[in-house]
């Protein structure tokens, strides 16, 4: 029996497709440092019947009956969550990490407060601000950004005198394309000088720091912590808040979540979550957080003997954002096919003062959680890195299809594991 058997006999255009990407992930590497692969459990969690059942409210106070199950599933993902993450509350309903962010503003924020974030060309995200999210009709979004493009260094002495001049009620840090370790003391300081709630956005690195291999924010003193569960992490895709102590601030988190932005919570989905957390606490969840960076500094070491630009110029986490257009001539667009062709997924990606339009920027973006779930170590890492260089170094057909021999090899020697846990 198959895991589509009905989905086979009912929908074959679906199946299809199911297969067709159920191939692509068995055969090719996937580099995109927010992907992962998740267990079997998470995945039939993902199936399972609480799909079909509505739980709007939160354990023990439910707008519908028929709760017993729902609320023992919704008790046992909160529960978890705030022993990875050592938060006093946790929200585990969010669908998604832009839903728990808009949560989180809505939650601290009146229209038209100031949040000071990070620029989304220095490594912030779009939630974090960017014009083109409805979020700036409602708010004010100011920027910090990096002093030393080629070092990583955030220029706190700048975000001290822009906070105290616009008094911005949060203090934001977190990114998706940033690949260094923040001063979390130093947000803080500042959030506590100007007043304002210090909140940071884990969602790529929750994984990291969930198995001890990158430093805790709640150590340092922050307020709030949002993320998604399916990046680092490795649950469902999803999203989170976790409060380090406040209860009138987690108090007014769950208001946003419910009523405020959501309705029914999707129970399947908060089961895989708290399959995927209890996978967290396991041992050698911590092993896999630490192989990650090994993986990348394997991955880092054979870009810099090749002379490559890495914005930052290496990485401390998962992931690298490389400029290929200083460093092989081709943009970060051209990049991402040219190593589509050869079986690896990776995204183009804005470097920081870009010139280039977003749609073809000069950088591409990658990274090692989903590779290292595979089991692929340091010296499979430097081999990926060899293999990337060589299809972005010589572009033609027979080196593509080398490569495209040499991924598929890899991945087929390192299945995508069923189980974490054994
Ligand atoms: N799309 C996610 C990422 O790739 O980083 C962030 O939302």
């Amino acid at each position: 029996m198959s895991f589509y058997d009905h989905i086979q006999d009912e929908d074959p255009e679906i199946f299809a497709a199911l297969i067709g990407e159920d191939a692509r992930q068995a055969e090719g590497l996937e580099l995109i440092p927010s992907e992962n692969y998740v267990s079997r459990a998470v995945k039939e969690a993902m199936a399972s019947s609480l799909t079909n059942k509505y739980a709007e409210g939160y354990p023990g106070k439910r707008y519908y009956g028929g709760q017993e199950f729902t609320d023992a599933v919704e008790t046992l993902a909160i529960e978890r969550a705030k022993k990875l993450f050592g938060a006093a509350y946790a929200n585990v309903q969010p669908l998604g990490g832009a839903n728990a962010n808009i949560a989180m503003y809505f939650a601290l924020l009146q229209p038209g407060d100031t949040v000071l974030g990070m620029d989304l060309s220095h490594g912030g995200h779009l939630t974090h601000g960017h014009p083109v999210t409805y979020l700036t009709k409602v708010f004010n979004f100011i920027r910090y950004k990096m002093k030393d493009v080629e070092t990583g260094e955030i220029d706190y002495d700048d975000m001290l005198r822009v906070a105290k001049e616009a008094k911005p009620k949060i203090i934001l840090a977190g990114f998706s394309a940033y690949p260094r370790e923040l001063d979390y003391a130093k947000f803080v300081a500042i959030a506590r000088e100007v007043d304002a709630v210090a909140v940071m956005d884990i969602a790529h690195i929750a994984g990291l720091i969930a198995g001890k291999a990158a430093k805790n924010p709640f150590d340092y003193g922050f307020d709030i912590m949002t993320t998604t569960t399916h990046k680092t992490l490795r649950g469902p895709r999803g999203g989170m808040i976790l409060t380090r102590e406040s209860e009138e601030i987690a108090k007014k988190i769950d208001k946003a979540v419910f009523p405020g932005f959501q309705g029914g919570p999707h129970m399947h989905q908060i089961a895989a979550k708290a399959i995927s957390f209890r996978e967290a606490l396991h041992p050698s969840f911590a092993t896999y957080a630490k192989q990650i960076i090994l993986n990348t500094k394997a991955m880092e070491g054979v870009f810099k003997a090749q002379g490559a630009r890495m914005i930052t110029g290496g990485s401390d986490n998962h992931l690298i954002l490389l400029d290929a257009w200083t460093s092989f001539g081709i943009s970060g667009g051209e990049a991402e096919k040219l190593l589509d062709c050869a079986g690896i997924t990776l995204n183009k990606n804005a470097i920081a003062d870009d010139t280039r339009k977003p749609m073809d920027p000069s950088g591409i973006r990658f990274g090692t959680p989903a590779m290292t779930t595979r089991g692929l170590r340091e010296v499979e890492s430097a081999q990926v890195a060899e293999i990337m260089v060589g299809v972005l170094t010589k572009r033609d057909d027979a080196s593509i299809e080398h490569a495209k021999a040499e991924v598929k090899k890899l991945a087929l020697s390192h299945p995508i594991p069923e189980s974490f846990v054994g």
